[in-house]
């Protein structure tokens, strides 16, 4: 079977991300639909060999017969036109923040919690890049030890912040003052992603938060954030401090629990200087794990470092996985319940 697709942002960064990963991944695409802005239509696009014209999206734009379309733009896009799509029984995956926390939508990472996606009512979201890649890593210990607290301090992109995120630090290196960033992102390190909150905290730091109690169903998990921006094209890197429950053996222990978690990759072997960074995952669906090492501040902690490609496994490659996932679980059915 072969299914009508939507790309809604399909000009942007992860838009644009979105339609090379149907693609490559073959997706069984029959009518593929991309839409963006009215600034945007007109403008041709390629897609699996074909070329076809980005047309602005509107709520008619979902009285096609479309079954699913993918959305990357921007939350104001989705707040209007999910529900546009959802009521005229068109699925929505949204790459936006602005759904992730509704509890009639489901949060997915397809490694972790597809399950979730059977009791969507058309919309489901895709969750923050930097929260999906801690997932995995962090699911496979949550199901053998069980976790008590987490630390997250992160080292994100600048592609994170979008096409202007990008120039910024493109241009910035030869002195251009930044027009996305407060400040110079080139030569610097922004400890501040997305807008502050009046609990002192950025929003991107209670995306983690929230998001990683609600994927892992446990909203007992203390968990607390750091966010910052760094001077990096692609791929986010974290630093990431866990309280497990049950206690561990050794780092071996850890290293084969997380390294054989489906989509993790260990890249851990200090002794020949191994461990993961942001060249290596840039082009890569995979979350790479590595600097394992024990907390010995307390019981039951250790440390490590976890890189992924915010653009693709942070972004548009989940955002195409739960498309196959919904299509493997047989979901791709009108589930609207208004
Ligand atoms: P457009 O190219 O027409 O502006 P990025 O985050 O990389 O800047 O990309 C944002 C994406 O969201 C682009 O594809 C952009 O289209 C799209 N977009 C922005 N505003 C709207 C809107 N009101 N309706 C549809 N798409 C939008
Ligand atoms: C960043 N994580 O790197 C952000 C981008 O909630 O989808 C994604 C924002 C979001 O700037």
């Amino acid at each position: 079977k072969k299914y009508n697709v939507a790309v809604v942002g399909a000009t942007g960064l992860v838009g644009q991300m979105m339609c090379r990963v149907l693609e490559e991944r073959n997706f069984p695409v029959d009518h593929f639909y991309p839409m963006a802005s009215a600034r945007s239509a007109g403008k041709e696009i390629e897609f699996a060999g074909k070329t076809y014209t980005v047309e602005e999206t509107t709520p008619e734009s979902f009285d096609k017969d479309i079954d699913l379309a993918i959305f990357s733009a921007g939350g104001g896009t989705s707040k209007k036109f999910a529900p546009e799509a959802a009521k005229r029984g068109v699925i929505v995956v949204d790459n936006s923040s602005c759904w992730r926390m509704d509890p009639d939508v489901p949060l997915v990472v397809p490694e972790v919690n597809p399950e979730d996606l059977k009791w969507h009512h058309n919309i489901i979201a895709n969750p923050n890049c930097s929260t999906i890649q801690a997932m995995l890593p962090l699911k496979a210990v949550y199901d053998k030890y069980g976790i008590e607290r987490i630390v997250y301090s992160t080292y994100q992109a600048v592609s994170g912040a979008g096409v202007q995120g990008f120039r910024d630090l493109k241009d910035g290196v030869n002195g251009v003052p930044p027009k996305k960033f407060p400040y110079p992102i080139a030569y610097n390190i922004l400890p501040h992603i997305d807008d502050f909150l009046e609990n002192g905290y950025t929003k991107e730091e209670m995306k983690m938060v929230n998001e990683t109690h609600k994927i892992l169903h446990d909203d007992n998990i203390r968990i607390t954030a750091t966010t910052a921006r760094v001077p990096v094209f692609y791929g986010h890197s974290e630093s990431i401090n866990v309280e497990l429950k049950k206690p561990f053996e050794s780092v071996k222990e850890l290293q084969d629990c997380m390294g054989s978690f489906q989509n993790v990759i260990l890249r851990d072997d200090p002794e020949h200087n191994i461990y993961p960074m942001p060249i290596e995952a840039e082009g890569h669906d995979e979350v790479y794990v590595g600097r394992i090492r024990r907390d010995f501040s307390i019981d039951n902690g250790f440390n490590f470092w976890c890189v992924g490609d915010n653009i693709r496994k942070g972004a548009a490659s989940n955002a195409i996985q739960i498309a196959e996932s919904l299509v493997e679980q047989d979901l791709v059915h009108d589930q609207y319940q208004g």
